[in-house]
């Protein structure tokens, strides 16, 4: 019986590797290799080709190489009886904050305007703001928002968050449910989404949503493109609405080249890196589940289909 690394857009040999190191005992392939396909009990994916999981009539667990499952929620043929698992680990979060201090403090110091006068030859000097001149406000209060919440407040920013449930653990000033969303996006001048993608929050910053941030606001979104309707996006920024987009997530990725992002002046873009998973940090939590799943035992960061994450 085996575990096998699923995942044709994402580098495997070093997922090998780790898991080899960490359990030399554990029978691993990596797809496509050519094997018995009944002896596939355990199965670590990424962004897997939809309908490649029936595939394997012996399967009983598929864990995300990511913090993200949307993408195998969204195969129609995902096998039904299969659990699903997802990877937590302080490392994301961390890493994650990291991306997102290095955008917020573009947005407060202006750098993208000083990168585009760079190019054009001009000493184009602009206005800057404080740590504790703006708030910030949060979408998604899982484990990555509210560790990033906690860290921004204990650099100085003042930090709103906004759950689809109340989070009474969470050190930000937390508003939730869709009737304090209006409430959140009035007093947020840089907004942070890092929701899940799930059929509620497909769509949901849209002109009428990003239009109740206050003029000149911006946005990072590291989450997911699904979640931002971009047409919406470029308008409010064309007419001024909003300031400056760092977008890391696209709703078709590698973003197409004839992409209108790609020439926007007010919109940075990076190539899904927010924060990537590190092989070595997680094989210990892939190990244990795949020997909890021998066992019959619970898993650790199980998935719920119904919620999406
Ligand atoms: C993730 C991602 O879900 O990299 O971990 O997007």
């Amino acid at each position: 019986m085996s575990l096998l690394i699923l995942s044709p857009t994402r580098e495997t040999d070093t997922w090998l590797q780790a898991l080899q190191e960490e359990d030399p005992k554990i029978p691993i392939f990596v797809y496509p290799e050519n094997i018995d396909n009944e002896s596939v009990e355990f199965v670590l994916a990424w962004n897997h080709p939809y309908g490649s999981l029936k595939n394997y009539p012996n399967l009983k667990c598929i864990s995300s190489m990511g913090a993200g499952v949307d993408y195998l929620l969204k195969d129609p043929e995902l096998p039904e009886q299969v659990l699903l698992t997802r990877i937590v680990d302080p490392e994301l979060s961390k890493t994650m904050f990291e991306f997102i201090l290095a955008m917020v403090m573009n947005h407060l110091r202006g750098l993208t305007h000083f990168k585009q006068s760079q190019a054009n030859q001009k000493w184009e000097p602009a206005a800057y703001q404080r740590i504790e001149d703006i708030r910030i406000g949060i979408m998604g209060l899982g484990v990555i928002g509210s560790y990033v919440a906690k860290r921004l407040i204990g650099m100085g920013f003042r930090v709103n968050g906004w759950a689809q449930s109340p989070k009474p653990n969470c050190k930000a000033t937390v508003y939730s449910g869709s009737n304090e969303l209006e409430t959140f996006l009035n007093s947020t001048e840089i907004l942070i989404c890092l929701l899940p993608s799930t059929p509620s929050t497909h769509g949901l910053l849209n002109k009428e949503t990003l239009a109740m941030l206050p003029k000149g606001a911006s946005l990072i979104n590291v989450a997911r493109g699904d979640i931002l309707v971009e047409r919406d996006l470029i308008d409010l920024l064309d007419n001024e609405q909003l300031s400056l987009a760092s977008l890391d997530v696209f709703q078709q990725e590698p973003l197409p080249n004839n992409h209108p992002f790609w020439k926007h002046k007010k919109i940075d873009i990076t190539p899904h890196v927010a924060s990537l998973t590190n092989p070595k940090t997680v094989a210990p939590q892939i190990v244990e589940n795949y020997w909890r799943m021998k066992k019959g035992q619970e898993l650790m960061h199980s998935v719920s289909r119904k919620k999406g994450y």
